[in-house]
């Protein structure tokens, strides 16, 4: 599995002020919360954890220890956070005849307190390693770091000290923040303990990548991605209901398009609103999707006039890649569906593309607009699908180049391209000949086997994938839902070292939404 970085100069982006000053307007603020721990703990091998590490608390109080040279203290916050670190230090001994030289690593699992920075060599940059070496010339003192990190445990090493003297530390503290506010959240309760636990810890995920945006991830990427977004959102009506942070992004996307009505993959927005030259043609298209959601819960008709127009443009943009019913990708503008790329991805490309296209006829059909050209492109593009991408004998939908894949049944199961009748036969044709699922690396497009197979009214099946998966996180150690996560593998990094990798990542939080919506419904 790997990422194409994309390098697209040239491009003209299209700053649309009116549009970034509403996003600006819906700007959210953060909820602040300070906590502090004296809580230590050491790494210790455990086979059922997460690359075989978990942590063991121990006694000793922090303020205690008198530290000397090559010394390490692990401080556990019990659960994870977002934020900003601070730290008294001073010394004790003989005066202070040298600077105090520490390093400090914070980690969202104990499994990256168990890899050291310079063994990393994988393909995303090392400056995403939460890792800081600091010297200080003069004790007592209050660090307090500038960044902000995402953790559970902080680790400190005393690098050196001098023979004279040691250090001491104490009142390790995070003061945490998310735009999320507890107070607002809905509670949700369910029968099932293992299925309580995972929806809670969904709602923890959701909870530690809002900031002033949806983030993907607090540790990395630390941005606004459309695909994360899009489940985000989804997870967000039911639980925090922050209705101006899912509108903030979708007027971030709307006011930074290329000028040939192109949305990109994700938007930064420090120091200023700036869209990444990234482009991922599904994810263009969960523009349009998301906006169609909002629309579903709220009904805003100012949002959907200044939004439509940009939901068209893209549409349009994306549909010069439809001839007679066939949607074919451009290469540089590859459709993502999940990080693995060991499978055919363009039937589901084609999906996906029905699945946007009905519900912008949708949004269309809201604006009095004129669809019929549309509706005729559609119709064309699923009678397509079904003659000649469908395996009817066997009850599912090939790729190209004739191969099967379980994220091509399931999109096109969303995409409602056969009704419920046939979109059970194809779940459990799935559930016969593709489970149980390989090559799927991510909770993102766990997310929709699973909402596939509930749609279909395979509500065990997909009960059992739900523990199966996010279950199994939760037993291996998590506090929050993970970016990458491989059932066959659990230590598969798809950047070859945990350090590098999210612990937090939005994408898992989409568990949220679908416990919400189909067990209500049983
Ligand atoms: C990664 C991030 C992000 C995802 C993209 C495609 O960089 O994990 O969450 O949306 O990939």
């Amino acid at each position: 599995m790997s990422f194409t970085f994309q390098i697209n100069d040239g491009l003209t982006f299209h700053h649309d002020e009116y549009l970034l000053n509403k996003a600006e307007e819906n700007k959210p603020v953060l909820h602040k919360q300070t906590v502090t721990s004296s809580q230590l703990c050491t790494l210790m091998k455990d086979e059922t954890k997460l690359e075989g590490y978990t942590t063991k608390t121990i006694d000793t109080v922090i303020e205690s220890l008198k530290m000397k040279k090559d010394d390490t203290i692990i401080i556990d916050f019990h659960t994870h956070y977002i934020g900003h670190f601070s730290i008294d230090i001073d010394h004790t001994g003989s005066p202070m005849d040298s600077p105090l030289y520490i390093r400090l690593r914070f980690a969202e699992v104990p499994a990256e307190l168990a890899h050291q920075s310079d063994e990393y060599d994988g393909w995303l940059a090392r400056g995403w390693i939460q890792e800081e070496y600091i010297h200080l010339d003069e004790l007592p003192a209050h660090l307090s770091l500038p960044r902000r990190y995402a953790f559970r445990y902080v680790e400190i090493k005393v690098i050196d000290t001098s023979p004279k003297w040691q250090v001491i530390f104490s009142h390790p503290t995070v003061v945490a923040e998310s735009s999320g506010d507890d107070q607002q959240c809905k509670t949700f309760a369910l029968d099932d303990q293992a299925l309580q636990k995972i929806y809670d810890v969904g709602v923890k995920t959701l909870h530690d990548c809002m900031t002033d945006v949806f983030e993907d991830g607090p540790k990395r990427d630390r941005r606004l991605w459309l695909g994360d977004l899009y489940l985000q959102a989804k997870a967000n009506y039911v639980t925090y209901g922050n209705k101006e942070l899912v509108k903030r992004c979708l007027y971030l996307f709307a006011g930074t398009t290329v000028d040939d009505g192109r949305i990109s993959a994700n938007v930064f927005v420090k120091p200023k609103v700036v869209p990444d030259d990234t482009f991922l043609f599904d994810y263009s298209l969960f523009f349009i999707t998301t906006l169609y959601d909002y629309q579903q819960v709220y009904h805003e008709k100012e949002l959907l006039d200044d939004l439509y127009p940009i939901a068209k443009k893209q549409m349009d943009y994306s549909l010069q890649f439809v001839h007679d019913g066939l949607l074919t990708c451009p290469k540089d503008y590859p459709v993502f569906v999940d990080w693995s790329n060991e499978f055919n991805k363009d039937t589901c490309a084609q999906v996906i593309m029905i699945y946007a296209l009905k519900q912008f006829i949708a949004l269309g059909a809201q604006q009095n607009e004129e669809m019929e050209s549309y509706t005729e492109i559609l119709e064309k593009m699923i009678a397509y699908t079904k003659e000649h991408l469908y395996d009817a004998s066997r009850h599912l939908f090939k790729a190209l180049d004739g191969s099967y894949n379980i994220a091509t049944q399931s999109w096109a199961v969303l995409a409602g391209i056969f009704p419920m009748e046939e979109n059970k036969k194809i779940m459990q044709a799935c559930i016969h000949d593709l489970f149980p699922i390989r090559n799927i690396a991510t909770p993102y497009m766990y997310h929709y086997i699973t909402e596939a197979l509930f749609i279909s009214g395979l509500h065990d099946e997909a009960n059992k994938q739900i523990k199966n998966y996010w279950g199994k996180m939760i037993d291996l150690g998590a506090d929050t839902y993970w970016e990458a996560f491989d059932v066959d593998q659990p230590d598969y990094s798809p950047y070859g070292s945990p350090i590098i990798s999210s612990y937090c990542h939005a994408w898992g939080c989409g568990v949220v939404y679908l416990l919400n919506k189909y067990m209500k419904e049983d």
